[in-house]
Protein backbone atom coordinates (compact mmCIF):
# COMPACT_ATOMS: atom_id res chain seq x y z
CA UNK A 1 0.00 0.00 0.00
CA UNK A 2 1.47 3.44 -0.48
CA UNK A 3 -0.80 5.33 1.84
CA UNK A 4 2.54 7.08 3.71
CA UNK A 5 2.94 6.84 7.71
CA UNK A 6 4.70 4.17 8.87
CA UNK A 7 2.96 1.95 11.54
CA UNK A 8 4.34 0.79 14.51
CA UNK A 9 4.54 -2.81 13.77
CA UNK A 10 6.89 -1.63 10.66
CA UNK A 11 8.98 -0.26 13.53
CA UNK A 12 8.55 -3.48 15.53
CA UNK A 13 9.72 -5.58 12.93
CA UNK A 14 13.01 -3.37 12.01
CA UNK A 15 13.38 -3.76 15.52
CA UNK A 16 13.03 0.14 16.18
CA UNK A 17 10.76 -0.72 18.98
CA UNK A 18 10.98 -3.45 21.15
CA UNK A 19 8.88 -6.62 21.31
CA UNK A 20 8.79 -9.95 22.81
CA UNK A 21 9.30 -11.84 19.49
CA UNK A 22 7.77 -15.06 19.70
CA UNK A 23 8.69 -16.49 15.79
CA UNK A 24 10.00 -14.74 12.31
CA UNK A 25 10.65 -15.87 9.43
CA UNK A 26 11.14 -14.92 5.91
CA UNK A 27 7.38 -13.09 5.45
CA UNK A 28 6.08 -13.09 8.92
CA UNK A 29 6.40 -11.91 12.10
CA UNK A 30 5.01 -12.76 15.74
CA UNK A 31 4.97 -11.43 18.96
CA UNK A 32 3.12 -10.84 22.49
CA UNK A 33 0.59 -8.47 22.56
CA UNK A 34 1.14 -5.87 24.94
CA UNK A 35 -2.38 -6.11 26.25
CA UNK A 36 -3.38 -9.93 26.44
CA UNK A 37 -6.81 -10.88 26.45
CA UNK A 38 -5.45 -14.27 26.87
CA UNK A 39 -3.06 -16.49 28.44
CA UNK A 40 -1.48 -16.81 24.61
CA UNK A 41 -2.13 -13.49 23.05
CA UNK A 42 0.38 -13.01 20.22
CA UNK A 43 -0.02 -10.92 17.16
CA UNK A 44 1.18 -12.65 14.01
CA UNK A 45 2.01 -9.73 10.69
CA UNK A 46 3.11 -9.99 7.23
CA UNK A 47 6.26 -7.98 7.20
CA UNK A 48 4.96 -5.93 4.00
CA UNK A 49 2.42 -4.07 4.87
CA UNK A 50 -1.18 -4.32 3.96
CA UNK A 51 -4.07 -2.84 6.05
CA UNK A 52 -6.27 -5.42 6.69
CA UNK A 53 -7.22 -9.01 5.85
CA UNK A 54 -9.13 -8.38 2.67
CA UNK A 55 -6.41 -6.08 0.56
CA UNK A 56 -3.83 -9.13 1.89
CA UNK A 57 -5.69 -11.43 0.44
CA UNK A 58 -6.62 -9.93 -2.76
CA UNK A 59 -3.24 -8.69 -3.62
CA UNK A 60 -1.31 -11.46 -2.00
CA UNK A 61 -2.83 -15.39 -0.97
CA UNK A 62 0.38 -16.87 -0.51
CA UNK A 63 1.33 -14.61 2.17
CA UNK A 64 -2.03 -14.40 3.46
CA UNK A 65 -1.45 -18.22 3.89
CA UNK A 66 2.02 -17.82 5.43
CA UNK A 67 0.29 -15.70 8.19
CA UNK A 68 -2.42 -18.74 8.49
CA UNK A 69 0.63 -21.24 8.97
CA UNK A 70 2.68 -18.43 11.32
CA UNK A 71 -0.21 -18.62 13.24
CA UNK A 72 -0.39 -22.14 13.38
CA UNK A 73 3.47 -22.20 14.31
CA UNK A 74 3.21 -19.73 17.07
CA UNK A 75 0.42 -22.10 18.31
CA UNK A 76 2.51 -25.29 18.59
CA UNK A 77 5.51 -23.11 20.35
CA UNK A 78 2.67 -21.73 22.78
CA UNK A 79 1.64 -25.57 23.52
CA UNK A 80 -1.97 -24.97 22.44
CA UNK A 81 -1.97 -26.86 19.16
CA UNK A 82 -3.97 -29.99 20.38
CA UNK A 83 -5.55 -27.64 23.36
CA UNK A 84 -6.55 -24.99 20.45
CA UNK A 85 -6.85 -21.45 19.64
CA UNK A 86 -8.54 -18.63 18.21
CA UNK A 87 -7.58 -16.64 14.96
CA UNK A 88 -8.83 -12.93 14.94
CA UNK A 89 -8.26 -10.77 12.10
CA UNK A 90 -10.46 -6.87 13.50
CA UNK A 91 -10.94 -4.83 10.06
CA UNK A 92 -12.41 -1.50 10.53
CA UNK A 93 -13.57 0.57 13.75
CA UNK A 94 -16.51 -1.20 14.86
CA UNK A 95 -14.27 -4.01 15.12
CA UNK A 96 -11.41 -1.95 17.01
CA UNK A 97 -8.70 -2.03 14.64
CA UNK A 98 -6.12 0.28 15.73
CA UNK A 99 -2.83 -0.74 14.10
CA UNK A 100 -3.45 -0.36 9.78
CA UNK A 101 -1.33 -3.01 9.35
CA UNK A 102 -3.13 -6.30 8.94
CA UNK A 103 -2.68 -9.08 11.97
CA UNK A 104 -3.67 -11.75 13.63
CA UNK A 105 -4.42 -11.94 16.87
CA UNK A 106 -3.57 -15.73 18.05
CA UNK A 107 -5.22 -16.63 21.35
CA UNK A 108 -5.69 -19.67 23.49
CA UNK A 109 -4.20 -21.16 26.49
CA UNK A 110 -7.63 -21.10 28.38
CA UNK A 111 -11.21 -21.53 27.29
CA UNK A 112 -12.15 -18.29 25.33
CA UNK A 113 -15.84 -16.75 25.72
CA UNK A 114 -18.25 -16.61 22.69
CA UNK A 115 -18.07 -13.56 20.73
CA UNK A 116 -19.36 -10.39 21.94
CA UNK A 117 -18.21 -6.60 22.24
P1 LIG B 1 -6.20 -4.26 16.75
O1 LIG B 1 -6.84 -5.52 16.14
O2 LIG B 1 -5.74 -3.29 15.70
O3 LIG B 1 -7.05 -3.65 17.81
O4 LIG B 1 -4.93 -4.82 17.49
C1 LIG B 1 -3.84 -4.04 17.83
C2 LIG B 1 -3.16 -4.75 18.97
O5 LIG B 1 -1.86 -4.25 19.09
C3 LIG B 1 -3.86 -4.55 20.32
O6 LIG B 1 -4.27 -5.80 20.86
C4 LIG B 1 -2.76 -3.91 21.18
O7 LIG B 1 -2.76 -4.35 22.51
C5 LIG B 1 -1.51 -4.33 20.45
N1 LIG B 1 -0.36 -3.47 20.64
C6 LIG B 1 0.87 -4.03 20.96
O8 LIG B 1 1.00 -5.24 21.09
N2 LIG B 1 1.95 -3.21 21.14
C7 LIG B 1 1.85 -1.86 21.05
O9 LIG B 1 2.85 -1.15 21.24
C8 LIG B 1 0.56 -1.30 20.71
C9 LIG B 1 -0.50 -2.12 20.51
I1 LIG B 1 0.28 0.76 20.58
Amino acid sequence: MSDGAETLFERIIAGEVPADVVYQDETTFAFRDIRPQARVHVLVVPKKRYRNLGELAAADPQLLADVALTARRVAELEGVLESGYRVVFNTGDDAGQTVFHVHAHVLGGEPLGLFGA
